[in-house]
């Protein structure tokens, strides 16, 4: 994919400057990536980032890290560079006076964590220090200027990076924006995020780059060409998708399913608890 995407000749054509390496916190040169898959290491939880959890390599792509907190399901997958902060060896917190904890969502029973722990970190194959990377230490303050174009990960599909442009500038925070999406994947990072990086970065690293898309430009998103509506369904939820006028073919409506939540806020058990947890 990489091979396919060619930044001088798209910089040519859409105009637009690369944001200088300086802005960024990231290796001049690519850190080598040693890690293997089953590996354990020590991750913050990256949604709630005060703790810090047992991860397993689940795979790697340049030196990025697919990783996978060990008692969450497989669908938190997360992503970290080799010279990355926010992962140690395994016994760092203990060192540093600190515990291994359950990850937001752990599958099972809190008092069976000590357990859990003690049968995953037993006879696992634990990532030596040598593989972690030291962090660069990024610039002192906000360099970027809007309109700068720089490759950016794609934060709702972690795995992809892409060619993104800053739109604004607020403080230590840029506006990433993803060229040809139309603003449905941008977000606002810090300066030194790590998720952000200069042109040519994917290709040196050996990671794919995904071409920019089409949308945003040209007739395919223009309003007026009957092709608005088609393309703004696609993907919905079915809950949108119900409001469209085909449903009043039927004279009642079918049945909406129902879900109730309960919310237990006095923590008791109730007929709906199972009272052996
Ligand atoms: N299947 C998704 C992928 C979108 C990826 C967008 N990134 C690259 C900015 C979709 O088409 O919606």
């Amino acid at each position: 994919q990489s091979e396919t995407f060619n930044w001088e000749e798209y910089l040519k054509e859409s105009g637009g400057e690369p944001a200088p390496e300086t802005c960024f916190k990231q290796a001049s040169t690519p850190p080598e990536n040693t890690f293997e898959p089953s590996q354990k290491i020590e991750a913050a939880d990256p949604r709630n980032l005060t703790s810090t959890c047992v991860a397993t390599v689940i795979g790697a792509v340049g030196p990025r890290l697919r990783l996978r907190l060990d008692g969450s399901d497989n669908s938190n997958d997360f992503w970290r560079l080799t010279d990355s902060g926010d992962i140690h060896p395994i016994g760092f917190s203990e060192k540093n006076g600190g515990l291994l904890q359950p990850p937001l969502g752990f599958r099972m029973n809190p008092s069976s964590w000590p357990s859990f722990m003690q049968k995953t970190l037993n006879g696992a194959v634990c990532a030596p220090s040598s593989c972690f990377k030291q962090e660069p230490l990024g610039p002192r303050r906000n360099e970027f200027k809007p309109s700068m174009k720089l490759e950016a990960v794609d934060r709702k599909n972690p795995m992809l990076i892409c060619p993104a442009t800053i739109g604004a500038i607020n403080g230590d925070q840029v506006h990433v924006r993803f060229d040809g999406w139309k603003g449905a994947f941008d977000y606002w990072c810090k300066y030194d995020d790590r998720d952000i990086f200069p042109c040519g970065w994917c290709a040196k690293n050996g990671h794919p780059l995904q071409p920019p898309g089409q949308k945003g430009s040209g007739a395919v998103t223009k309003p007026g060409r009957g092709r608005l509506s088609d393309s703004s369904t696609q993907g919905l939820n079915p809950t949108s998708r119900n409001s469209t006028p085909s449903r009043q073919k039927s004279p009642s409506p079918a049945p909406t399913p129902t879900m109730c939540v309960y919310i237990n806020h006095g923590c008791n058990c109730g007929p709906y608890l199972n009272q052996q947890r």
